[in-house]
């Protein structure tokens, strides 16, 4: 007996000495094997990120050899932009969606990454472009050649012309018709059968075209979702519903895992970036997940502050002048301390620039529009160095991974630091609790983030400097988690706190 109270004070000292380490939380289970749903992504665009073969062009391949970029990072999921046959360099418009882009590999090379990537820990969604096929798809040819083609309903046509939401010949599907439907449950099967984690809704709000329009696309989707579920209950599905305003697209939640929160982005572009309205920033959120929480109470969101669709961060006003790297290490620090799965879209960590152009000529390529928001990944040596897209200049002043790995203060160790308190962290990486901090202002924006479940309880407390001025703030009490009590310009502190005390500080 004695030894056993012995045995049990050698416990109590010894995990007290670890939290006083900053040792991950002690749970009695893997909690990742629990919550599947939560991860941190990394949003690749294949073309750009590595290229395995010479030829200048990203690769399947490119990303199995560096898998190991991903771990090193914190990653543990990937969105892979499509990999489908094209004629667009972007992928947008598959012409097959039961192969993969020559250009990118076969499937023998992407079973071999989903593998891969398994073994590391690392899961794969994919993009699900069904809003539309490339007027090359073969089922558009057939449907164009005849009234009488059994294909003919798998379009939207008026008189000889099928309807186009995007023009540039991506031809909408007709989800009117149940055969459609069909063939998208196909080829989530093929996928999922390959071991896929699930898969990102392109253009969800555009699938269907009426005037219930929402509940339409977000039943839709729950089909989709519950035929995916059936076959793996801890698949993913999230859905690209592209408005600023959450009340636009939380009715998606219906059947959706998880949506994009552009609303929390452009939160992050208005306040870190631009300083307006800063004191709004934490009761803006709390209002949005209160929203969300009445359409599905375990919304899984998915914070970004960018993707391929938007300039990024590093060009945009109010990140591109002073105190540039702080606000993009700020954003970087709110974005993945958000409830959900946040979502870093591939070369945010090292700062990378990039706008879009209306269509100018760029010698050596042609006509680009938004090619440079998605330019190759700066590995800073030749090798897996994609090289498809002529350097605009756009990044000569932005340091390549190589440099900033080297460097202990560089963007790139913002990311990776918060990315291992994220996942060290339950409060933080489970759950979407979210409650502003009571001595909010227009300086200090905080938050309480909170789980419990039967193995673990925990709450912190977030707090971000929206202000190029240092902050002190009396907390001394606290165990720090991130950061230090004099938080500097732009910078950020995380403590933990009291679950049972979480009502002092909200
Ligand atoms: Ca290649
Ligand atoms: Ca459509």
């Amino acid at each position: 007996m004695k030894k056993i109270v012995q045995i049990l004070i050698f416990i109590l000292l010894f995990t007290g000495l670890m939290a006083c380490q900053k040792q991950p939380v002690e749970t009695p289970v893997d909690l990742s094997t629990i919550y599947q749903q939560n991860d941190v992504y990394y949003e690749i665009f294949v073309r750009s990120f590595a290229d395995s073969n010479g030829d200048g062009i990203g690769d399947l391949n490119g990303i199995t050899d560096n898998l190991d970029y991903l771990v090193n990072l914190g990653i543990t999921a990937v969105w892979l932009m499509p990999i489908n046959p094209s004629p667009s360099y972007h992928g947008y418009d598959v012409t097959d969606y039961y192969s993969i882009n020559p250009d990118y590999g076969t499937l023998e090379d992407f079973q071999n990454l989903i593998d891969q990537a398994h073994a590391r820990g690392i899961e794969i969604i994919m993009d699900l472009v069904i809003n539309h096929t490339s007027d090359q798809h073969p089922w558009f040819i057939s449907a164009q050649s005849s009234v009488n083609s059994p294909y003919r309903d798998y379009y939207i046509w008026n008189g000889n012309t099928a309807y186009q939401t995007f023009g540039g010949g991506m031809v909408d599907l007709n989800f009117n018709n149940p055969a459609v439907i069909t063939e998208v449950e196909n080829i989530m099967d093929f996928y999922l059968d390959m071991g896929v984690h699930g898969f990102r809704i392109d253009a969800a709000k555009h699938l269907i075209e009426s005037n219930n329009a929402t509940l339409d696309n977000a039943l839709l989707i729950l089909q989709l979702n519950e035929h995916m579920k059936a076959k793996d209950p801890n698949s993913f599905l999230v859905s690209e519903v592209l408005d600023m305003s959450y009340l636009a697209y939380a009715d998606y939640y219906i059947g959706s895992d998880s949506l994009f929160d552009f609303y929390a982005a452009q939160n992050i572009w208005d306040k870190v970036g631009l300083g307006n309205n800063r004191y709004l920033f934490a009761s803006n959120l709390k209002k949005e997940y209160d929203a969300l929480r009445e359409v599905k109470t375990d919304f899984v969101n998915a914070p970004v502050t960018g993707n391929h669709d938007m300039n990024r961060l590093a060009s945009m006003d109010g990140f591109n002048s002073y105190y540039s790297l702080e606000k993009l290490a700020l954003a970087a620090r709110i974005n993945l301390t958000l409830p959900g799965s946040p979502f870093i879209y591939y070369g945010e960590e090292l700062g990378m620039k990039g706008i879009r152009y209306e269509g100018i000529n760029v010698a050596g390529y042609g006509t680009v529009y938004d090619e440079y928001r998605r330019s190759p990944f700066l590995w800073g040596t030749s090798t897996y160095q994609t090289s498809w897209l002529p350097d605009n200049g756009a990044n000569d002043a932005v340091a390549s991974f190589a440099d900033q790995a080297a460097d202990s203060t560089s963007l790139y160790n913002v990311y990776k630091e918060i990315i291992k308190v994220r996942e060290d962290n339950p409060a933080l990486m489970y759950g979407n609790y979210f409650e502003p901090y009571v001595d909010n202002n227009s300086n200090i924006q905080g938050y309480v983030r909170y789980f419990s479940d039967e193995n673990v309880t925990q709450a912190v407390l977030v707090l971000n400097n929206i202000s190029s001025d240092p902050r002190t703030v009396d907390l001394s009490y606290l165990e720090i988690l991130y950061g230090d009590l004099n938080i500097p310009a732009y910078g950020t502190l995380i403590v933990s706190i009291d679950p049972d005390l979480i009502g002092d500080y909200i």
